[in-house]
């Protein structure tokens, strides 16, 4: 007979946080956000932590390297989608791992035997009014000089008048060497009056520009996600099926932490492939998704690093009317943390869970937490945000940009879905949507961290830990969901286009 589990699953929406008692040293900017992204033992420091709460969903039309470098930046991780060759992928990891906020490569080169009609073109072209000038005209040349508005008189000068002629040359140039840090760089370009700092390598090779009008943007941000090296950390999911070709590459890349992306992980595949993982390399790895207490018991005894819950409540998945599996993610997530708490007591071993999918509003973010998960991922959040790597269009009156689920035609990532079988997506479990556009990432989510450091204050929290302990959560009829929103009033036009 099949086993009944008659309490019905619940969503976030059905819940509220009833407030604790806010003292006066509890207010929003005493609050901290950082939450353990791997497994740790008691009274140890997880290897890896975020600086908040939020992950990128391991999708197409999220995560790339500009999703993954902004997100991080603001302490957050992206987790680069793996639906691509395996090139590619590695590619976007390397990407986010060599750069350095405010050093940029520079994209206007030329070299001494250029004229002055070469650098108004390419002004004209670029819109740079600094070129830096090398032995082979390439970005990463022996530098040789620098041309800036400064250098010639547009009105008076030859327009074949060469370069070498009127650059400042390299001697005359002040220079920061290779492995300088922003903030060095920035008192050289303060001390020195500087707009623009080469930065050269031991062979006096250029590698990158830093220039003063960036500065107020690059300045050190605290939130900051970085490895040991000052590169922001980055995560990439992998499959069950090339992951004895895709787990080296994207290691050699340099990546932080590894995710297999599956809607369904309590499977023989996800033990295989984390236990292949940890016997051959020295890298974390999360498995999932699952939404029981099996499944994440499975998972964790295969070796997972944290595990991912949810199934079926994404805003573009349709497995549950497609397939009739899923669960509601409110359920998914206490039951797992009840078992991951049951785990804890018994090992010592505390496990993050990542709540997945089906986030709708900021508060959602908060009860997830409160009820246990240590962070959250988010997919149509972070698509609508200039940094996710689709297109903005206008639809009618309104910006929007795409989004899709990793189970539509669209993306082709069968190996997501693959319950063992044939090479392709047999039917759709997502669907091709938009989703309105919203702006700048960092803008959105310096408001939905107000409001969840807001929430805290209220429940009387200043950590993630004690949220989770302190928690009271209610229960709401459906009736009493009408009196949540603005309600017999006649809204005028402002307060509607509100979120
Ligand atoms: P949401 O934030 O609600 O848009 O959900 C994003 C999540 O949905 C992803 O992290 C993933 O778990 C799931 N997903 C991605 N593609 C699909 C699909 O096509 N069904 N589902």
């Amino acid at each position: 007979m099949a086993t009944y589990y008659l309490e019905p699953s619940r969503t976030f929406s059905e819940f509220l946080l009833i407030p604790n008692l806010t003292t006066k040293a509890c207010t929003p900017a005493n609050v901290k956000l950082k939450t353990p992204l791997v497994k740790f033992n008691k009274g140890e420091e997880p290897a890896i932590s975020l600086n908040i709460p939020f992950s990128s969903a391991v999708m197409q039309a999220v995560s790339d390297h500009g999703m993954a470098i902004a997100l991080a930046r603001c302490g957050g991780i992206s987790f680069i989608f793996g639906s691509q060759s395996i090139e590619e992928e590695a590619q976007m990891v390397r990407k986010v791992k060599g750069y350095k906020a405010g050093f940029v490569v520079s994209r206007s080169n030329l070299t001494p035997d250029h004229t002055l009609s070469d650098v108004l073109a390419l002004k004209e072209e670029t819109g740079h009014s600094t070129v830096a000038i090398t032995d082979d005209g390439t970005a990463n040349g022996l530098l040789l000089g620098i041309v800036t508005g400064r250098d010639y008189r547009k009105s008076r000068d030859p327009l074949d008048r060469p370069i070498r002629e009127f650059m400042t040359p390299f001697d005359k140039l002040i220079y920061g060497k290779s492995g300088i840090t922003l903030s060095e760089a920035n008192n050289l370009i303060w001390d020195h009056k500087l707009n623009c700092l080469p930065i050269v390598d031991e062979q006096l090779k250029l590698e990158t520009l830093v220039f003063r009008k960036d500065y107020d943007e690059h300045k050190e941000n605290p939130m900051e996600l970085l490895d040991a090296n000052k590169s922001y950390i980055v995560g990439a999911g992998i499959n069950t099926k090339d992951y004895k070709e895709r787990v080296p590459a994207l290691v050699e890349a340099g990546v932080d932490i590894l995710v297999i992306d599956s809607s369904d992980g309590y499977s023989e595949y996800q033990r295989e492939t984390v236990q292949y993982v940890k016997e051959n390399f020295n890298v974390k790895i999360g498995a999932g998704n699952v939404v029981d207490r099996e499944g994440f018991l499975y998972l964790v005894e295969s070796g997972a690093d944290f595990v991912k819950v949810g199934i079926g409540g994404g805003s573009i998945c349709i497995t549950r009317e497609q397939k009739g599996i899923g669960r509601g993610q409110a359920s998914a997530i206490m039951e797992v943390v009840e078992a991951r708490d049951e785990y804890f007591r018994e090992t010592g071993t505390y496990i993050p869970i990542c709540s997945d999918g089906g986030i709708v509003h900021d508060y959602h973010v908060t009860l997830a937490l409160a009820m246990g998960a240590d962070f959250v991922m988010l997919g149509r959040y972070f698509a609508r945000f200039d940094e996710s790597p689709t297109r903005k269009l206008k639809v009618g009156n309104n910006f929007v940009k795409e989004y899709w689920g990793e189970g539509s035609n669209r993306a082709r990532n069968w190996q997501r879905y693959d319950t063992g079988g044939k090479s392709k997506l047999l039917f759709e479990e997502g669907v091709d949507s938009y989703v309105p556009y919203a702006g700048s990432l960092q803008e959105n989510l310096d408001k939905t961290l107000g409001k969840i450091k807001s929430t805290m204050c209220n429940c009387g929290s200043l950590t993630l830990d004690e949220l989770k302990s302190k928690a009271r959560i209610a229960l709401v009829s459906a009736t009493s969901l009408v009196e949540g929103g603005a309600h017999d009033v006649i809204l005028k036009e402002s307060s509607l286009s509100e979120e």
